[in-house]
C-alpha cells in the first residue's frame, strides 16, 4: 500500500517509478480508501499495541493505493527497497528515507512474508482483478 501520507504529499508517481524501476511487476492495483473496519481488520495483528488507534485513524484519513507486486524474492527485496519502519533509521535512497516523515506516517506498507502477502492481496482484490 501507498499510505495516505504518500498520496497527500503527491508521491504516488515517484514511488511507483521506484517500485517498477526495481523490477517489480504490478499484478493488481487500485486507488481506494479504507474504512475504519477495513483498517482494523488489516492491522488486527497490532490491535493490542499502544499505537493501534493512531494507526487506524491515519490509515483511514484519505485514499491509498493498494497493489499486488510480483518479483523473485519479492518480500525481502521490497522491504529492502522501502527501508526500515522508522524512516529515521531507513537507509539512504530507500522509499521511506525519501518520502516518509516518521514511524507512524511512513509512506508505504509491505507484506512481511509470502503467506501474509497472499492474505493481504486477497483483502484488497478479487481474483478477476489480479493479472
Ligand atoms: P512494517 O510496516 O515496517 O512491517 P510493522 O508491521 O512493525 O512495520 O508496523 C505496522 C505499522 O504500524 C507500521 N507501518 C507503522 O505505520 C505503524 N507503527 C509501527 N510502530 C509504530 C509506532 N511506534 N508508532 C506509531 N505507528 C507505528
Amino acid at each position: 500500500m501507498l499510505k495516505p501520507d504518500a498520496v497527500e504529499n503527491g508521491h504516488i508517481g515517484a514511488i511507483l517509478e521506484k517500485i517498477t524501476g526495481a523490477g517489480f511487476k504490478i499484478a493488481a492495483m487500485k486507488y481506494t480508501q479504507l474504512s475504519k473496519r477495513d483498517a482494523e481488520a488489516f492491522y488486527a495483528v497490532h490491535n493490542e499495541r499502544p499505537f493501534f488507534g493512531e494507526l487506524v485513524s491515519f490509515m483511514t484519513r484519505g485514499p491509498i493505493v493498494a497493489a499486488i507486486l510480483e518479483k523473485d524474492n519479492a518480500v525481502e527485496d521490497f522491504r529492502a527497497l522501502i527501508g526500515a519502519t522508522n524512516p529515521a533509521e531507513a537507509a539512504e535512497g530507500t522509499i521511506r528515507k525519501l518520502f516518509a516523515k516518521d514511524i507512524g506516517e511512513n509512506a508505504v506498507h509491505g507484506s512481511d512474508s509470502d503467506e501474509n502477502a497472499a492474505i493481504e492481496g486477497a483483502f484488497h482484490f478479487a481474483g478477476r482483478e489480479i493479472y
